[in-house]
């Protein structure tokens, strides 16, 4: 607002001033120049600000506290993958794996070493017994028991109670136990009616005179006396175990 009074006073003093000047030149002739002194005009305002200055040089670091650490910054980017790991330690041995083709092949292999073994080992029981009859082995443990008793040990090794069908077989067993030993066949079933173990009557018989007798309180098993010679005896008898393995 105090702007325009003194903005218009300053025109008028330029005005003024020039036609102060030139007045002097158009009435050369007719008047003399009057030079009027007045008193000196009072300071115009400040000037517009100037330009801004060059930049000026980085000021030192502040010294106020510290400000609260800020929050993470966002996830970089993803790094190049780094180099190969060391080896790992060696592991388990693995499941042997199905080959239904190489297993049938071990089987018939473990087969025939399992029958060659076992052909050996009936050569080896042959040449020690000195007899084999037919597919038959005799053998005995040299223990006296009843006639259950044998049943049971000969069970137990998948063998019968010796039972002679011929005069060669009957030899056999007297070679082995020397006598005295039970024989595989009964007349529990039927008085006087001798069959084996299987229940089939006895074709081959060797009897001792005056045997079977039936003596006592009872005979119904078999034994084999010391001449080969067969004698019914009461099956509570304690005699020699002997036993046949079909080969
Ligand atoms: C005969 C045999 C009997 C018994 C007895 C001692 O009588 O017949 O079985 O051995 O002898
Ligand atoms: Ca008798």
């Amino acid at each position: 607002m105090a702007l325009f009074p003194s903005l218009s006073l300053l025109l008028l003093s330029v005005v003024t001033t020039s036609y102060s000047e030139i007045e002097p030149d158009e009435n050369l002739q007719k008047t003399c120049p009057v030079i009027t002194c007045a008193s000196p005009g009072i300071n115009g305002l400040p000037g517009r600000d100037g330009r801004d200055g060059p930049k000026g040089e980085k000021g030192e670091p502040g010294q106020g506290l510290r400000g609260i650490q800020g929050p993470p910054g966002k996830l970089g980017p993803q790094g190049n993958p780094g180099p190969p790991g060391l080896p790992g330690s060696v592991g388990q041995k693995g499941d042997p794996g199905k080959c239904p083709e190489r297993d049938d092949r071990l089987a018939a292999l473990e087969r025939e070493a399992l029958r060659s073994e076992l052909e050996r080992v009936k050569e080896w029981l042959a040449f020690g017994l000195g007899k084999q009859v037919g597919k038959k082995f005799f053998l005995t443990n040299r223990q006296k028991m009843s006639f259950d008793k044998v049943k049971a040990v000969c069970t137990h090794f998948h063998a019968s109670v010796a039972t002679p069908m011929n005069a060669e077989e009957n030899t056999a067993i007297l070679h082995i136990t020397g006598g005295d030993a039970f024989l595989g066949i009964t007349d529990e079933e039927k008085e006087g009616h001798f069959v084996d173990l299987t229940g089939r009557p006895v074709a081959y018989q060797n009897w001792n005179d005056n045997e079977p007798n039936n003596a006592g309180s009872g005979e119904h098993c078999v034994m084999i006396r010391t001449d080969g010679t067969w004698n019914d005896i009461n099956c509570t008898a304690s005699l020699l175990a002997a036993c046949e393995f079909s080969v």
